[in-house]
């Protein structure tokens, strides 16, 4: 094995955000900048020294522009580093849900996912690396850290010499002393979805003439789309749209929201609208649920799912509990307590519900951002979340606008949406944060028209499992009348600064439940202009994006 050992020069801006580490394409193209952050994760995990005998990793993302050429590179420094076998998704495949099932089936040390999620691809876009661990799910904060860390003070790294894997044939290779198995990227996850689903009723719900379409705008999970919905459950070619993975996403922004997915909307929205309508992201983990014209907001197919678990095999012994993101609303709040089980409240980011899933205290996790999973992965799953409202539809043949009807005349509806503003400059985005924040002491008890503010904080969390805090994780205002307003900084973007603004009120009544969302929202999202000097701060007059 041609072993070399390369001096390196650390680099300081390898701090993972929210998901890994995303930057532009062309700054991880740039010499020795994705080698650094990968010896930096091989140091991490092995302790500086070679990895352990036997130990295997899973390798894959979601087919944006880049990511053969750092699998091929990751390849040969996992080589040599000492790690036995890779299990690589063909061609190099693998959504992020289904590397987390890969991991954990096959029971590896964990696995490196390449992805920059919903962030556009191509060679003007962003690309993305992070590391799960063996229960796989996204590494621990304690994890991260070490691996910034290790970024940061590396002198040299580890790669051989050797011609690239064939990646787009299924079979055993070798690489230097390393065994490579280019594995099929979707029949694992697709065994798991069937285990879980009764995909026989979802059959003959379509075979009675029910139409779905689901739009994989391009990204990884048209050919698990294809596989799952077209082939074993029997939707007619053409159901899945955009099915093909491009490496620009074919120019698209593939983030499963009103404004990015916008083809699925207007047939949903259209005439010839079918019964159903979802999509996913980059690499699969999220997921849009719409009925005909009517749209599911992720916190309430969240609680929607929750509270018709038993209506899916995998969950007809019930659930342990509940876990949502802070920001996500409190509707899955209200099926927990009905159910009798725990409701957890986590920073933003999947990784925060591994231990709770590790722990066994909760089954299924939400968050507002389009991410809805269960114990099933440690990863949000887009697909699982289609295929559970399939499962619901096949089992109560209502349409989707009646099911959140009935769900919120039984529960109360939580009103809700969120307004990004993305790319501003960075001081900008931080003066309006600390502008809310020195508002702090004197806020409570004050009155903006019939809205009394009842307490306002810096959401922080101490991990109920392992001990571990985290604060600094959004800026909470609530309301007498329970209704709230956060204001947060992303951790994903590439570019200046996004801030998010999340608004919810709670509606009782049923009459009222059909307003529009943004009208019932008007007077707090007034109160947070107000309260944050938006409009002169940043001079922006709207929202880039509402979800
Ligand atoms: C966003 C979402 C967050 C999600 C994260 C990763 O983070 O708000 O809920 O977990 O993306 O999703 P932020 O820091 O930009 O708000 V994905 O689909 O990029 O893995
Ligand atoms: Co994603």
């Amino acid at each position: 094995m041609n072993l070399k050992v390369v001096a390196a020069t650390p680099f300081d801006d390898q701090k993972p955000g929210t998901s890994g580490l995303r930057k532009k394409v062309a700054v991880f193209q740039s010499a020795g900048y994705l080698e650094n952050f990968v010896q930096a994760i091989f140091d991490t995990i092995f302790d500086n020294a070679a990895a352990p005998s036997g130990s295997t990793l899973v390798l894959g993302g979601d087919g944006r522009y880049y990511n053969r050429e750092a699998i091929q590179i990751i390849l040969r420094m996992a080589a040599a580093n000492g790690v036995a076998k890779v299990l690589v998704g063909q061609g190099g495949i693998l959504s992020t849900p289904a590397a987390s099932c890969v991991i954990r089936k096959y029971r590896t040390c964990g696995g490196i996912i390449l992805s920059a999620s919903h962030n556009p691809g191509g060679p003007e876009g962003d690309f993305g690396i992070k590391y799960n661990t063996g229960n796989g799910g996204p590494a621990p904060e304690k994890i991260t850290d070490a691996i910034y860390a290790a970024s940061r003070s590396l002198s040299r790294y580890r790669i051989i010499d050797a011609a690239g894997v064939a990646l787009d044939r299924i079979g055993s290779y070798t690489l230097g002393g390393m065994s490579v198995e280019v594995i099929d990227p979707v029949a694992d996850y697709a065994d798991l979805m069937e285990s879980l689903f009764d995909f026989a009723a979802i059959r003959d719900l379509i075979g009675g003439g029910f139409r779905l379409c689901f739009d994989a705008m391009h990204a990884v999970t048209g050919p698990y789309a294809k596989e799952i919905l077209e082939r074993r459950i029997g939707a007619p070619a053409g159901s899945v749209i955009n099915g093909v993975p491009l490496p620009d996403f074919g120019q698209g922004h593939p983030d499963p929201n009103l404004t990015y997915a916008h083809e699925l909307v207007a047939i949903m929205y259209g005439a010839a609208a079918p019964d159903f309508g979802a999509a996913s992201d980059g690499d699969g983990d999220r997921n849009m649920i719409l009925g005909r014209g009517f749209f599911v907001t992720p916190s309430d197919s969240l609680a929607v799912i929750a509270a018709n678990a038993a209506l899916a095999p995998g969950y007809a012994d019930g659930i342990a509990g509940i876990a949502r993101s802070m920001p996500t609303s409190a509707a899955a709040d209200r099926v927990a307590e009905k159910l009798g089980v725990p409701c957890f409240e986590t920073p933003t980011g999947w990784k925060f519900f591994g231990n709770l899933m590790d722990a066994g205290k909760v089954t299924f996790c939400g968050e507002e951002s389009f991410g809805t999973g269960s114990s099933h992965v440690r990863e949000k799953d887009g697909l699982w979340a289609v295929l559970f409202w399939l499962n619901i539809l096949a089992r109560r043949r209502l349409p989707v606008e009646e099911i959140l009807h009935r769900h919120w005349a039984e529960f109360g509806r939580n009103i809700y949406s969120r307004h990004d503003y993305e790319a501003l400059p960075a001081v900008v985005a931080a003066g309006v944060m600390a502008q809310v924040k020195g508002q702090f002491a004197t806020l409570p008890g004050s009155s903006f028209g019939d809205y009394r503010v009842k307490f306002c904080d810096d959401f922080s969390y101490t991990d109920p499992i392992d001990g571990s805090l985290s604060s600094g994780q959004g800026l909470r205002i609530g309301f007498d009348d329970g209704s709230r307003i956060v204001f947060r900084l992303s951790g994903t973007g590439t570019e200046g600064a996004t801030l998010r603004i999340y608004l919810e009120a709670f509606e009782a009544d049923p009459a009222r439940h059909r307003v529009d969302a943004q009208q019932a929202l008007a007077a707090l999202i007034r109160i947070a202009d107000e309260v944050s000097q938006l409009r002169p701060r940043t001079g922006r007059a709207e929202p880039t994006v509402i979800t």
